[in-house]
């Protein structure tokens, strides 16, 4: 059962069969180059406007940016870290207690993506919970460490205003009213993954994650300020983003694709891995909730153009999404019209 995971203690001197990639379908991290001018936007300001057309600009050209005076003190972020750290350094035996390979369970340690489904697994391990509302959530959580739970909980209250923030500035960014998007999206899900990347003996031969979208709305991912790892599909090539002291990447989910009548895209993103210090990534998702509609607004369909996706439930899309691979083509193409 231990060797599920990879964070299990065993120092791997070459990748195991069932990580390589086929030739075709691999990283050629030396081809990739550094994103810099990735949109570092201050939301801290009073301008308003200046901020929206800034998040507005960024969703349109890139579908990812960072923020900075994003209102989330550090010392959570700190403590956020921390816990996440001390997580997946504990015990393989205790770690087990929690893991599972089934992806309707709402609080599990898991490990590459879809293990049932997928052919090529991926060097990652991750704990995936769901964070709200929290006292729903909360008492099924790590109780080691300790202050899991506590440390958890509050990063996840402040990140949980920051998205909310951040979907105010991209509706009016669209042209709609501030509270337009999140009407649509209703009293939106939270979800975590706390993902660690080992050491990998042969990081050119796999995927820590490999290219994929977001299947939910906005995704808040606080990087390994020490280690990069993200990269994103840019004008058809990888780019490295380089992480920012005390920022967050934001990037636009499948959902906002949908409800922007594509306006704005999905980013297709993924993690590489390296040989010389693992990485760890924490990825919070805001997600519809599981019976809102989602369709464009009608303000959006105007000048003639049409209705790009069917009306679906984020229910219908989410179990098509954890039916696939992660890297096959784009799920909101099952839902055009
Ligand atoms: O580790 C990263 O930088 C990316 C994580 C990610 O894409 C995810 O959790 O969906």
């Amino acid at each position: 059962m231990a060797g599920k995971v990879i964070s299990s203690g065993i120092q791997y001197t070459t990748l195991p069969d069932s990580y390589v990639r086929p030739v075709n379908d691999r990283p050629n991290l030396s081809q990739v180059s550094e994103c810099n001018d990735v949109p570092v936007i201050d939301i801290g300001g009073p301008d308003r406007g200046l901020i929206s057309r800034q998040i507005g600009d960024a969703c349109r050209h890139y579908g990812f940016f960072q923020v900075i005076n994003h209102g989330v003190p550090e010392e959570l972020v700190k403590k956020m870290e921390q816990v996440g750290r001390e997580f997946f350094q504990l015990p393989v035996e205790e770690k087990m207690k929690l893991y599972s390979e089934d992806p309707t369970k709402t609080m599990r340690l898991s490990t590459s993506f879809n293990v049932q489904k997928e052919q090529v697994h991926n060097w990652r391990d991750y704990l995936r919970l769901h964070c709200h509302p929290l006292d729903k959530y909360t008492p099924e959580w790590p109780s080691n460490p300790s202050f899991f739970k506590e440390y958890v909980g509050n990063y996840c209250v402040a990140v949980r205003e920051l998205g909310m923030r951040i979907l105010e500035y991209i509706s009016e960014s669209l042209g709609l009213e501030k509270e337009r998007i999140n009407t649509i999206l209703g009293e939106q899900g939270q979800h975590m993954a706390i993902n660690h990347y080992p050491v990998c003996p042969e990081p050119e031969l796999t995927y820590g994650l490999p290219g994929h979208t977001d299947p939910n709305a906005l995704t808040i991912l606080l990087q390994d300020t020490l280690v990069s790892g993200l990269q994103v599909l840019k004008d058809g090539k990888w780019v490295a983003i380089k992480p920012c002291p005390n920022a967050f990447v934001i990037n636009i989910g499948d959902q906002l694709e949908a409800v922007s009548n594509g306006e704005y895209k999905s980013v297709w993103h993924r993690a590489v891995v390296n040989s010389n210090q693992p990485r760890m990534s924490i990825a919070s998702f805001l997600c519809p909730s599981n019976d809102s509609q989602l369709s464009a607004p009608n303000e959006l369909i105007k000048d003639g153009s049409t209705r790009v996706f069917k009306d679906f439930t984020y229910t219908e899309y989410y179990k098509k999404f954890w039916s696939r691979n992660l890297d096959e083509e784009h799920c909101l193409e099952f839902f055009k019209n």
